[in-house]
């Protein structure tokens, strides 16, 4: 297979990587519908362990089935699928070779009241799954973000020597941010920044809002010539964070909504150069055919804001 250029673009970011995470990097770029665009389309599937397993697959019941995802992720032609390790055990063997796989190595539940996640899978686990990456969620800003950026570095690092990538969910949350706090611009270029540091190849935020949450960066943010007021401007800052646009950032979609607002908010995503989308609760708890659909138009309209030169 050939890689194309905008992917051998993308892999020039990472200089210095061992030549088994450039690898596995290619794989998920060169993989699927986006593949060799250079951006990226990623079914995440752990809200069951994260939400519940009601609330996440009650919408589409055919969803408790770990099969299911991977047939979806599969026939839409996803650049990878993220799930914890009970999910990929699931599928893993079945469908090797199919799909590129994420192993989600750190849940959280909505049953706790401290925002920390537990480590649930370990890098061996990946190995054995046959993934391309090891993935794990930070919450900076909460009461227990060092110790959790101690794990994502030790995880990271062992992940690393063994040739996978390593994706950071940067989720700010906990302390004294506010709710509406964690999707400021701010606190979103601010968690896409502590993931690139610690060692991220692709990190995963939340579409940020134009509030400004912290007192400290008032200033940077309200010079003049500093225009915030549209999403594009935002995820095109957000990527500024991470090393200067030199790290994968994919922008997740959020509780399920009208199909328009999604098709809208990803089009702004694209236009500001965001390197793709990870998108869960908004295609499984819609009907099948319908998911499919909409995967679809996802994938074009990364495709087509990346020929059309907004540049990863
Ligand atoms: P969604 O598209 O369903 O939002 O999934 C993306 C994701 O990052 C999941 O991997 C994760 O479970 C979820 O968002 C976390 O959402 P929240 O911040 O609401 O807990």
């Amino acid at each position: 297979m050939q890689i194309t250029g905008p992917v051998r673009e993308v892999l020039s970011w990472y200089d210095g990587e061992r030549p088994g995470v450039k690898a596995n990097l290619a794989r998920m770029l060169m993989h699927g519908l986006t593949g060799g665009s250079g951006r990226l389309l990623i079914l995440p599937v752990d809200q069951g362990f994260e939400h519940g397993p009601a609330v996440s697959f009650a919408p589409n019941p055919a969803g408790y089935d770990p099969r299911y995802h991977f047939e979806l992720a599969i026939e839409a032609g996803v650049s990878a699928l993220a799930a914890p390790l009970g999910f990929l055990t699931v599928g893993a063997d079945r469908y090797a070779g199919a799909v590129p796989l994420i192993l989600k190595a750190n849940c959280a539940n909505g049953l706790g009241s401290i925002k920390d996640e537990a480590i649930t899978a370990t890098v061996r686990d990946a190995l054995e799954l046959g993934c391309s990456a090891i993935g794990y969620t930070i919450y900076p800003g909460s009461d227990r973000q060092y110790e959790m950026f101690e794990e994502v570095r030790a995880g990271a690092a062992e992940a690393k020597a063994h040739g996978l990538a390593v994706v950071i969910w940067a989720y700010p949350r906990g302390g004294s941010l506010s709710h509406e706090g964690e999707t400021a611009i701010d606190v979103v270029a601010y968690g896409a920044q502590i993931a690139a540091q610690l060692g991220a190849h692709i990190i995963k935020v939340k579409p940020p809002t134009d509030r400004i949450e912290t007192a400290q960066a008032k200033s940077a943010y309200e010079a003049p010539g500093c225009d915030l007021s549209t999403l594009k401007s935002r995820v095109s800052h957000v990527l500024e964070a991470a090393f200067g646009k030199r790290r994968l950032v994919v922008f997740s979609g959020g509780p399920a909504k009208d199909i328009d607002a999604v098709y809208a908010e990803i089009t702004s995503i694209a236009a500001g150069g965001g390197h793709g989308s990870i998108v869960g609760r908004n295609t499984f708890q819609r009907p099948r055919a319908e998911a499919l659909a909409m995967l679809r138009r996802i994938a074009a309209i990364h495709v087509a804001a990346g020929s059309a030169g907004s540049q990863p």
